[in-house]
């Protein structure tokens, strides 16, 4: 669907405003069980995969929602975190907070690695993942697999400051089911792959992307929050070490509008040169191939990369268990 046909739809219950569709919406069940809401003119994510916690943001107005062939997608402004993007019930992007997830899950990768030259992005529709990765001069190809074309349309018309990373003519969107793309991917053709997916459920042996992603050198994928998911985390990690002959490593980073205000990272190398991730070889405001055009970065630091990688004693002891 085409954005602009998209910014023409009227809302089918006709509120406007002030958030009080949430609640009507959740009265209709227009938009399915996802949307609740616990104070009325608040969007307040619930999910079996947060039980008995629900995070909410003060809705001003529903700017869009619809039901693609895949997932309800829903678009609001928020009284303090901006413009919000949710699929399917879950918040992926605020414009607060989203420098916080885009950047870390792109330059832990890329700055670990030395001049990467192909990128691979899977999912990362709103094109924030693509705007952090074109900031490298040395990346000569971005391939990019979004199985959900309204995420595109729709990121493009409310977040241009994330879409603008369709922008970049080393950028070749393709439309379809990632781990079919990845299935025809020769081994070894990317220098890094990158997997921003809506929240996995389960382990990598239910979430099949994470099975193929080994052709990349090396590779990243959200992945939980030690806060929520540590049991999924424990055997993710162990299943990563049996499939990934490289290293294995889990960071982490605040995004305050997601579960427990925090979201994991696996990364992963394959066989070759060690990735060495906790300690970037690319120093982001230094390095050659970094592009400091594309203006300052609001979270990701040298620093901060490191950090991510220190996990708290409860966490720790269960990932480095796994990862002897
Ligand atoms: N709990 C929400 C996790 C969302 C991860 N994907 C976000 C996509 C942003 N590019």
């Amino acid at each position: 669907m085409e954005a602009e046909a998209v910014a023409k739809r009227p809302r089918e219950d006709g509120a406007e405003g002030n958030g009080g569709g949430v609640s009507s919406m959740v009265e209709d069940g227009k938009a399915g069980d996802y949307i609740s809401s616990v104070i009325p003119g608040w969007f307040s994510e619930m999910s079996p995969m947060w039980p008995g916690e629900a995070h909410s943001l003060k809705v001003e107005q529903i700017l869009f929602q619809e039901k693609s062939q895949y997932q309800n997608v829903m678009v609001f402004q928020s009284s303090t975190y901006g413009k919000v993007l949710v699929l399917d019930g879950v918040i992926q992007v605020t414009e607060r907070d989203e420098c916080a997830y885009q950047e870390m899950i792109t330059h832990l990768p890329l700055c670990s690695i030395p001049k990467p030259k192909k990128v691979l992005v899977i999912g990362g529709g709103d094109g924030g993942v693509l705007r952090e990765v074109s900031r490298y001069s040395s990346v000569e190809v971005i391939d990019i697999c979004e199985i959900d074309a309204m995420v595109v349309d729709v990121s493009k018309q409310f977040f241009p400051k994330l879409a603008v990373g369709f922008e970049d003519p080393r950028v070749n969107l393709h439309i379809g089911d990632g781990v079919a793309f990845l299935k025809n991917v020769p081994e070894g053709t990317y220098d890094a792959i990158i997997v921003d997916s809506s929240d996995p459920i389960g382990t990598e042996k239910q979430h099949p992307i994470s099975n193929v992603i080994f052709s990349g050198k090396s590779s990243l994928s959200q992945r939980c929050c030690i806060w929520l998911h540590m049991h999924i985390i424990e055997d993710i990690v162990s299943i990563c070490r049996q499939i990934f002959k490289g290293s294995v490593n889990y960071a982490w980073t605040s995004v305050p509008t997601y579960p427990s205000g925090v979201i994991g990272f696996m990364l992963c190398s394959t066989e070759g040169p060690v990735v060495d991730f906790q300690h970037p070889v690319n120093k982001i405001d230094e390095c050659d191939s970094f592009n400091k055009e594309k203006g300052p970065l609001k979270f990701y630091n040298p620093e901060i990369h490191s950090a991510a990688f220190c996990l708290p004693s409860f966490a720790k002891k269960i990932i480095d268990s796994e990862t002897r």
